[in-house]
C-alpha cells in the first residue's frame, strides 16, 4: 500500500485527504455518475464506501451533463437536500454549470468531483484558485498524472474510498474493472502509473491476479467456437464469423470442444492446449495481417478477479466491464451498479442485458456492413438514423476493429436515435491509437468546432468532451452539418501535417 501511496502526487493526496473528511463528515449525500464501465464503477465505489460508512445517501448515473440534464440534477439535489454532492467520472468539463446549478443550493455543504477527462486550460486555472472552496475536484491530468493511461474515474473513486478507510482495498478490483472499460491498459501491454499500483495492491491482498493469457473476450465464458467466433479483435479472416470453420479449427487440433455435456471455455484448457490454440491463431494473423504487433497482441495481461464466482463475466476485468457497458448502453445503468455491489437478481438481469447489447450490435454492424459508410476529407462517416445514440460508439469502434471501415482516418458515427426526442444529435469519434501516436486529437477538434459554433451563432449549440482516441458530442440538429465540415477540415488538417 506505501506504494500506491507513494505514487500519488503531493497535491493531488491534500485534495483527497480532504475530500475524506468531507465524506467522513457528511450526514447525506448525493453521487451522480456517469453510465459507461467506467462510470458504473466509480458510483459503485462510491456507494459502498457511503454504505459502509453508514451514511444516508441516494445516487443516480446520468448520461452526460448537459445544460438540459443539469435542470434534473438539480431537481433530484433539491428534493433529497444531501449535505454532500459527488460528481464522478464527469464534472471537470461542466464545472460552470456545477457552478451555476448544483453550487448555491441551500442544503450543499461540499461538492466533490472526481474526474479524469483532460480539462481545458481554463479548468486547470480555476482549480488550482479553487472557484469555491466548497468544491473539491480531483483530476489526475491537474497533478502531472495520465487520466489517460495512468488512472480512471473509477480509480480516482477508488483513492478516495482508501482514504476514507483501509476496508476499502477490496475495491481495487472495481477500480480496475473501470480502468479496462475505459480501455487504460497501455494499448493492451498491461497497466501503468497509479493503475499498475492498485493492481498491485489488489494482488498482495489477493483480489486481483494478473494472468498472461488469451486477450479476447470471453476467456471465462464463451464456450470454446465461439470465443473464436465472435473475434473482433482482431478480427481473424476465416474464422470470424463461421462457426463452421471454428469448430474445425479445434478438431483439427485434437482439443475436446466439451467436457463430458458441458462446453469447455478457454480457461478449461490445459497449458499445452493453450499453447497448441494460441499458435494456431497467431497463424491465422500472420497469412492475413503485415502487421506483427497484432499477433503479438493475442496474448497479454488478462485480470482475474478471484473473489468473484468463476465461469461468469464478473470473473474477469475485461467480461466484467464489458457486462456493465451493455447495463448503461441499454439504458439500465442502475443495474450495473448492482451488480458491482453483489446483487444476484441484478446480476441475471445484467447477463440479458448483455445478451440484448450483443444482438443490437450485431444488427448495427451488418447495418453498416450492408449500406456503407461516407468518406469525407479527413474522416469516415456513419450515419444510421436507426443507431442508439448509446452505442453508436461503440458499434463505430467495433467497425474499424473488424476491418469493416479503414483505419487511416478517424471515423466519426452520428445518432438522431437519441432518448426523449432531444433535439441534439450525438456524435461520436474514434481514431486508432496510430493517428494518436501522430498527432491526431479528437477531443481537441471536437471541442475547439464545439465552441467556434456557439460563438458564430452566440448560443449554445453544441457540447463537446472525451479523450484524444475516442470522443464526444452532442449538436443542435440544425447544426449537424456545420459541425461536421469544421471537424473534417481540422481532421485533414492534422493528417496532413503528419505526412
Ligand atoms: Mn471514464
Amino acid at each position: 500500500m506505501e506504494s500506491l501511496y507513494e505514487s500519488i502526487p503531493e497535491s493531488m493526496g491534500k485534495l483527497l485527504l480532504k475530500a475524506a473528511k468531507e465524506v467522513k463528515r457528511a450526514r447525506r449525500v448525493f453521487a451522480f455518475s456517469h453510465i459507461d464501465a467506467d462510470g458504473i464503477s466509480a458510483l459503485a465505489i462510491i456507494s459502498i464506501m457511503l454504505e459502509r460508512e453508514k451514511k444516508d445517501f441516494e445516487w443516480k448515473n446520468v448520461h452526460q451533463i448537459n445544460s438540459e440534464s443539469i435542470i434534473q440534477i438539480e431537481e433530484n439535489i433539491r428534493n433529497y437536500g444531501p449535505d454532500l454532492v459527488i460528481f464522478s467520472d464527469f464534472g471537470t468539463g461542466q464545472m460552470e454549470l456545477v457552478m451555476n446549478h448544483v453550487h448555491d443550493i441551500d442544503s450543499v455543504n461540499s461538492v466533490i468531483i472526481l474526474d479524469h477527462h483532460l480539462p481545458s486550460d481554463d479548468s486547470v486555472e480555476s482549480t488550482q484558485q479553487a472557484v469555491s472552496s466548497k468544491i473539491i475536484e480531483i483530476n489526475p491530468w491537474q497533478h502531472g498524472i495520465s487520466g489517460s493511461y495512468d488512472l480512471s474515474g473509477a480509480g480516482t473513486a477508488f483513492l478516495l474510498a482508501l482514504f476514507v478507510s483501509n476496508k476499502n482495498i477490496d475495491l481495487t478490483e472495481l477500480a480496475i474493472v473501470g480502468a479496462t472499460g475505459d480501455l487504460q491498459d497501455y494499448y493492451g501491454r498491461g497497466f501503468v502509473g497509479l493503475n499498475r499500483k492498485i493492481v498491485e495492491l489488489g494482488e498482495t491482498y489477493g483480489y486481483l491476479q494478473v494472468v498472461r493469457d488469451l486477450t479476447f473476450f470471453g476467456i471465462h465464458t464463451r464456450p470454446l467456437p465461439y470465443l473464436l467466433q465472435y473475434a473482433t479483435d482482431p478480427y481473424l479472416p476465416g474464422l470470424t464469423g463461421s462457426e463452421e470453420a471454428c469448430y474445425a479449427f479445434f478438431q483439427n487440433l485434437s482439443i475436446d470442444l466439451k467436457a463430458g455435456d458441458e462446453w469447455r471455455t478457454w480457461v478449461d484448457l490445459e497449458s499445452e492446449e493453450k499453447q497448441i490454440a494460441i499458435q494456431g491463431v497467431i497463424q491465422v494473423v500472420l497469412e492475413h495481417y503485415d502487421d506483427p504487433s497484432i499477433a503479438q497482441g493475442i496474448i497479454g495481461d488478462t485480470i482475474v478477479l478471484t473473489h468473484r464466482p468463476p465461469k461468469t463475466e464478473m470473473r474477469s476485468a475485461k467480461e466484467f466491464s464489458t457486462l456493465l457497458n451493455a447495463c448503461g448502453r441499454n439504458r439500465r445503468p442502475e443495474v450495473g451498479v448492482r451488480v458491482c455491489m453483489q446483487d444476484s437478481e441484478a446480476f441475471a438481469e445484467g447477463t440479458t442485458l448483455l445478451q440484448q447489447h450483443r444482438v443490437n450490435l450485431a444488427s448495427a454492424l451488418r447495418r453498416l456492413e450492408e449500406d456503407g459508410y461516407i468518406e469525407m476529407q479527413g474522416m469516415y462517416v456513419v450515419d444510421d438514423p436507426d443507431t442508439p445514440d448509446t452505442i453508436i460508439g461503440i458499434v463505430i469502434g467495433m467497425a474499424q476493429g473488424s476491418m469493416i471501415i479503414p483505419i487511416n482516418k478517424p471515423v466519426i458515427g452520428i445518432s438522431t436515435n437519441t432518448t426523449d426526442d432531444s433535439p441534439l444529435a450525438k456524435l461520436s469519434g474514434r481514431a486508432h491509437k496510430q493517428l494518436v501516436e501522430i498527432g491526431v486529437n479528437l477531443k481537441e477538434v471536437f471541442v475547439e468546432v464545439a465552441d467556434m459554433l456557439n460563438e458564430r451563432i452566440g448560443a449554445l449549440v453544441a457540447e463537446a468532451g472525451g479523450h484524444p482516441m475516442a470522443a464526444g458530442a452532442f449538436i443542435q440538429k440544425t447544426h449537424l452539418n456545420e459541425f461536421l465540415q469544421l471537424t473534417s477540415d481540422r481532421l485533414a488538417n492534422q493528417l496532413s501535417k503528419s505526412d
